[in-house]
């Protein structure tokens, strides 16, 4: 098998930060060495990747991404084979994407609609989260054989959306038993659409029909009644594995530390748009430009006196986050956000992100809010333990998976589209931005996929990713 030597570079892992030299064999990481210790002759080698002055990282995982998914009348922009080039570019080596099923439909055959659109077209390696939008007998049976069966151990219900994927206090209950019986993990999107519901109704008979609406009208305290209420019922269901995505408010934050300090095994996921763009920044632009910003849970106030970014950036600190995803959800604001021309309700909700976690991530360590290691950890080696995929993911060590991104922290990158990014969307929600570092080279199971500033890869190497339980339980 050929082998590829990444020499002079630092490996950064969640324990440390180390000059050393990796050697892989073929798809996996035969070794890892002090700086010099293999020669760039070794037997077999073909290709030397020299990291002077450079990271050597885990490839990065996003665990929460949504390609194709059919949503507010129409389908997030991105496909798995141009939403997964992006993420490659983006650094990343794996995503776990959703699967849904709604009320009636059959949870295996929502599962296997999203092996096919997936296989032969992904650029890197890819797992499936179940979404259940209809809770019912055969759905929680079906739940078992996904977590038994498919490599499929972790199930998003929703407190939102009534009428669409929105699960009932019972429901969730059975759900969260089902899931404590056979070890798998609940993710929630935890914000009361109820109560939501009423307030965008009166809104909307009020003439309020802008796009900063949809911030106005699902305020930072229904999404902590939510998280407090799933916390609670995770209890009831015998203390089982919880997982809050898209954390965005600091009441929310705070039932987790709460959680946490109580022991419960409950856990939650940020994004970067969260820590790094605000209601009044975005959502309030005038006419309907704020709509390019219209995803669920909202992007927040930075005068409502919670203080959410700072909050959340501790949060990442002290573990009450422990990972940062993107919640990847494209979609183009001509003919896509423009259905919500005049009713901010019908606006697609969604941001594009994929493509730009690792270096929004990086940015928060070169402003001091993140350690090199953290940076390491919340992206890359606790996304692979929370979903059942260490030490195959997530970590450079022998016999892992050889994931490896090559971080240049001494190039910069400017984020745009104007500046090319690979994602399918006409606008970038971070347009303008300029960040420090840059991705060099990024490895998938060996094989090179991007480097000088060039996707080497192709459609159909990444690989579906049958994953064990979460190993981020004590
Ligand atoms: N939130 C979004 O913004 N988009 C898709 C689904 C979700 O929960
Ligand atoms: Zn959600
Ligand atoms: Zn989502």
């Amino acid at each position: 098998m050929a082998r590829t030597l990444i020499k002079n570079g630092t490996v950064i892992s969640p324990a440390g930060v180390e000059p050393a030299d990796v050697l892989i064999d073929g798809e996996t990481i035969a070794s890892v060495g002090a700086p010099g210790f293999f020669a760039d002759a070794e037997p077999g080698c073909e290709k030397v990747i020299d990291a002077t002055g450079k990271h050597v990282v885990p490839g990065g995982i996003d665990v929460h991404t949504h390609m194709e998914l059919p949503f507010g009348g129409t389908f997030a922009s991105d496909t798995f084979e141009t939403g997964t080039r992006a993420a490659a570019w983006g650094g990343v080596t794996t995503i776990i994407d959703f699967a849904v099923q709604r009320t009636g439909e059959d949870v295996q055959a929502g599962l296997a609609e999203w092996h096919r659109k997936a296989e032969g077209e992904c650029a890197i390696d890819y797992g499936f989260h179940q979404i259940i939008g209809g809770v019912d007998d055969a759905a929680l049976k079906s739940m078992k054989y996904l977590t038994e069966h498919e490599g499929v151990t972790s199930f998003k219900l929703f407190m939102a959306y009534p009428g669409v994927l929105y699960s009932d206090d019972g429901q969730i209950l059975r759900a969260m038993q089902t899931a404590a019986e056979c070890g798998a993990m609940i993710m929630m999107h935890a914000e009361n659409g109820i109560a939501i519901d009423v307030l965008v109704a009166q809104a909307l008979a009020r003439g309020d029909t802008d796009p900063v609406h949809h911030g106005y009208t699902r305020p930072s305290a229904l999404e902590a009644e939510a998280t407090h209420r799933a916390i609670v019922l995770a209890d009831v269901a015998g203390n089982v594995p919880l997982y809050v995505v898209h954390m965005s408010a600091a009441d929310a934050l705070e039932e987790i530390a709460v959680a946490r300090r109580d022991g419960r095994n409950v856990f939650a996921e940020t994004c970067p748009q969260y820590l790094w763009l605000t209601l009044e920044e975005t959502l309030a632009r005038p006419g309907f430009e704020g709509a390019k910003w219209v995803c669920s849970t909202p992007l927040r106030s930075s005068t409502d006196g919670r203080h959410h970014q700072e909050n959340l950036w501790q949060g990442l600190r002290t573990n009450d986050l422990a990972i940062v995803s993107t919640d990847h959800c494209p979609f183009c604001f001509k003919d896509q956000k423009e259905l919500g021309l005049g009713d901010f309700s019908k606006i697609p909700n969604g941001i594009g992100g994929v493509e730009h976690r690792m270096e929004l991530m990086y940015q928060g360590v070169v402003t001091g809010q993140l350690s090199l290691e953290r940076w390491v950890e919340t992206c890359c080696t606790t996304p692979a333990r929370m979903f059942g995929m260490y030490p195959r993911k997530g970590i450079i060590v022998p016999g892992a998976d050889a994931d490896v991104l090559v971080w240049d922290p001494n190039r910069q990158t400017t984020i745009g589209i104007d500046d090319k990014h690979h994602m399918n969307m006409d606008y970038s929600a971070y347009e303008g931005f300029v960040v420090d570092g840059k991705v060099d080279t990024v490895l998938s199971r060996g094989t090179v996929v991007i480097e000088d500033d060039a996707y080497v890869g192709r459609k159909g190497h990444g690989r579906f990713i049958a994953r064990e339980l979460s190993q981020y339980l004590v």
